[in-house]
């Protein structure tokens, strides 16, 4: 898929993320291949990227693979380089074993060990070489998540020419919580090298600013989002991500789509309610949480498990992380437990798949069903609550979302729950099956508004804008 026929050379716009949007592969004889890695971030600035001829920093996915950047149709490419042991350091251990733990409300205790924080300090600055020699003079940068919280800094440091944003997909804990970090300071100080700092919420927007001005010299700036550091000023600001909505809601509108839909009922034997939940496995996402309110749901007779399927799709992911493989076990245990009690033979009451499904058949699922389970304990946005929302052109189902995501604060019209109250979630699913049509109507009408009115574009734009990042010609944005 490689293609020479652009040159690779500085660019003006510079995404730098951990991953690339492609994956590099490694055959069974061992030869490499790339393969595309559609994600929403790279649906989202794709346009931007190619309009500009913009480059893309990050790690193909593989260790200890030396590749050399590319262009795929205008897009530069441009792979950093991971040894086996900074995967396991920098980003199994750093990045997923401490600050993921940790900026989700320590749901799980983080592990501090000074030789993951020093690949960590390392990876980043091998990233800040390799975006160094890609940006043009005065470009802009636009770095992406917790992995490269250093790079801010560390790119000042050897351009100081470029603007730079950075934007955080996760929590940003509370104070107390990122106290307990060893080495605090040096990642607020990583952070203010970026002259925008975003946030899904104005929240991590605000810890971050009382974190900047008790750990750093940073003084509170003129505004309320903002900071002088270093004589400059940094901008901060809340930028809710979102989907590409339209095109997922002609997606679902497709009678491909609606025929697959009716297809899944089908074969999941007609039953009068379907509940789906959609997650990677991770222990953040409460998957625990919504079996156990199913579970007893069942147990007490509110939920017949005649007429009741629920699906639990959970993508693998992050499975060489201790704690993920503990939570695997523990919920496959759970499914186990709820068929052996409550299915019949042909008939199980839960299914539960461990698989990465087609974007398509991920839209017919949303399509066919009647409650979609979002509870976790913890999460920045929660992009599959958004999902579900625009697959239901229908006006049909029920979205029933922790407070504890950032969505929440947009999806006002869902049926809200606090995930640790277990009562309360087996309460708001038994609403939710039992919703009059009417109700089910008026709450998605309202919530499809907001997700179709504002979407990832959106919200790339927002960001940009603050960043100062100016459009793109109009005749290049054709
Ligand atoms: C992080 C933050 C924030 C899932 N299974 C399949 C599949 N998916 C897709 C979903 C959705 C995406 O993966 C998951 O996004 P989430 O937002 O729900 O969660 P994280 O992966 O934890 O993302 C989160 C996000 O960054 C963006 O800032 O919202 O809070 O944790 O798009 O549809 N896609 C396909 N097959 C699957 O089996 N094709």
């Amino acid at each position: 898929m490689a293609d020479s026929g652009t040159d690779l050379s500085s660019a003006e716009f510079v995404v730098v993320a951990n991953r690339l949007p492609v994956d590099l592969e490694r055959l069974p004889d061992g030869a490499e291949r790339w393969k595309r890695s559609p994600g929403g971030l790279v649906t989202a600035l794709e346009p931007m990227l190619r309009s500009r001829e913009g480059a893309w920093v990050g790690w193909p996915g593989l260790p200890d693979a030396e590749a050399e950047p590319f262009v795929e149709d205008g897009l530069q490419l441009h792979p950093v380089s991971l040894s086996a042991k900074d995967v396991e350091d920098y980003y199994e251990g750093f990045s997923n074993g401490t600050l993921w733990p940790l900026y989700h409300d320590v749901v799980a205790p983080p592990a501090f060990h000074r030789h993951w924080w020093q690949a960590y300090v390392r990876v980043n600055q091998r990233f800040a070489e390799a975006t160094a020699e890609v940006a043009a003079k005065g470009a802009t940068v636009w770095i992406q998540d917790y992995q490269l919280q250093l790079l801010p800094a560390a790119l000042r440091e050897l351009r100081p020419d470029l603007r730079i944003g950075f934007f955080l997909h996760i929590p940003f804990p509370p104070t107390e919580l990122f106290m307990q970090l060893p080495w605090r300071t040096r990642i607020v100080e990583g952070l203010l090298g970026a002259d925008l700092v975003g946030f899904h919420t104005a929240g991590g927007a605000r810890n971050f600013r009382w974190l900047a001005t008790r750990l750093t010299g940073a003084s509170p700036g003129d505004g309320r989002n903002d900071v002088v550091y270093d004589g400059r000023k940094v901008k901060l600001g809340a930028f809710p991500i979102s989907i590409d909505s339209a095109r997922l809601d002609e997606l679902s509108r497709s009678p491909e789509v609606q025929e697959r839909a009716k297809q899944i009922r089908t074969d999941l034997g007609d039953p009068e309610r379907v509940i789906l939940g959609v997650d990677r496995l991770d222990y953040t996402k409460g998957i625990d949480v919504r079996l156990r309110a199913f579970e007893e749901l069942l147990a007490e007779d509110r939920v017949d498990a005649e007429r009741t399927v629920m699906i639990q799709l959970a993508t693998p992911s992050r499975e060489r992380v201790e704690h993920y493989q503990k939570m695997r076990n523990d919920i496959e245990q759970a499914v186990g437990r709820i068929n052996g009690t409550y299915a019949r033979v042909g008939h199980p009451v839960l299914h539960y798949l461990h698989q990465s499904l087609p974007r398509d058949e991920l839209a017919a699922f949303f399509a066919a069903a009647d409650v979609m389970l979002v509870t976790p304990l913890r999460d920045g946005m929660n992009l599959v609550a958004k999902e579900y929302v625009a697959s239901r052109s229908d006006l049909g189902g029920v979205l029933v979302l922790s407070e504890f995501a950032g969505a929440a604060i947009e999806l006002k019209e869902a049926v809200l729950v606090n995930p640790h109250d277990t009562d309360g979630v087996k309460n708001a699913l038994h609403a939710a099956l039992t919703m009059r049509p009417e109700e089910t109507r008026r709450r998605m009408r309202a919530l499809r508004k907001q997700v179709l009115a504002n979407d990832v574009d959106r919200w790339a734009r927002s960001f940009l804008d603050e960043l100062g990042l100016p459009p793109a010609e109009e005749t290049q944005d054709e």
